[in-house]
């Protein structure tokens, strides 16, 4: 069962339920091993804190932002995607019409309550015709669905615990945000919004 919200765009609430209870243990241990960090990018310190898994990570600095073998500050790679990730990500690709995507990436967006992601567009990428899957876990946020220019006057889509959504097509490069996320406890995950975007960086 899948919305869709634009050309490209497909929204599966609830799509992770399923196999919750796996994901969220191997998640809990992974951000115990690799604590999630505050990334300086141009614009100044992120409010999110951001881990990864795969063979690509993202990092950012003051003079810019890209994918990075090893994890930052360390000559160490980070660990691979976790399976129940993996699958859960390429199950949903193929629903969405991506039979053959494999992604390579997976950043991990740990939002506190105050915690925001400004518009932006997501270019750091080889190919933009593989699309990138998104999974919400813990407290609800807003989020910001635009368009292709950035005066374009975006949608609130309201992202629960569970949700994924596969960004194809034209939306692949649509501007887009997170609202500032209000404060809240979710019954499993707690007091944060932990959204994992898998791609393919390389
Ligand atoms: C998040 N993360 O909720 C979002 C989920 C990021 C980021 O934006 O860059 O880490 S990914 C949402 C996304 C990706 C590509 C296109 C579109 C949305 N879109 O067309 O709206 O932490
Ligand atoms: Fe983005």
């Amino acid at each position: 069962d899948f919305v869709s919200l634009a050309e490209g765009a497909c929204w599966l609430p609830g799509f992770a339920l399923p196999v919750m209870d796996t994901l969220w243990s191997g998640l809990q241990q992974h951000l115990s091993a690799y604590p999630p960090q505050q990334m300086m990018t141009p614009m100044g310190l992120m409010s999110v804190r951001t881990s990864s898994m795969g063979s690509w990570g993202w990092v950012g600095n003051s003079r810019g932002y890209a994918y990075s073998a090893t994890q930052p500050g360390k000559h160490l790679p980070w660990p691979a995607i976790q399976p129940v990730i993996l699958k859960l990500a390429e199950e949903a690709a193929r629903r969405a019409g991506y039979p053959d995507f494999v992604p390579d990436s997976c950043l991990i967006n740990v939002y506190a309550p105050g915690s925001k992601m400004g518009l932006h567009q997501d270019k750091d990428e080889m190919d933009f015709t593989q699309p990138i899957v998104s999974l919400s876990l813990g407290i609800p946020a807003t989020f910001l669905f635009g368009g292709a220019k950035r005066t374009d006057k975006p949608v609130k889509i309201p992202l629960q615990h569970g949700d994924v959504v596969v960004w194809g097509g034209a939306s692949r490069r649509f501007y887009h945000g997170v609202l500032q996320v209000k404060t809240n406890i979710h019954p499993l995950v707690g007091a944060q919004r932990i959204n994992l975007t898998l791609r393919k960086a390389r």
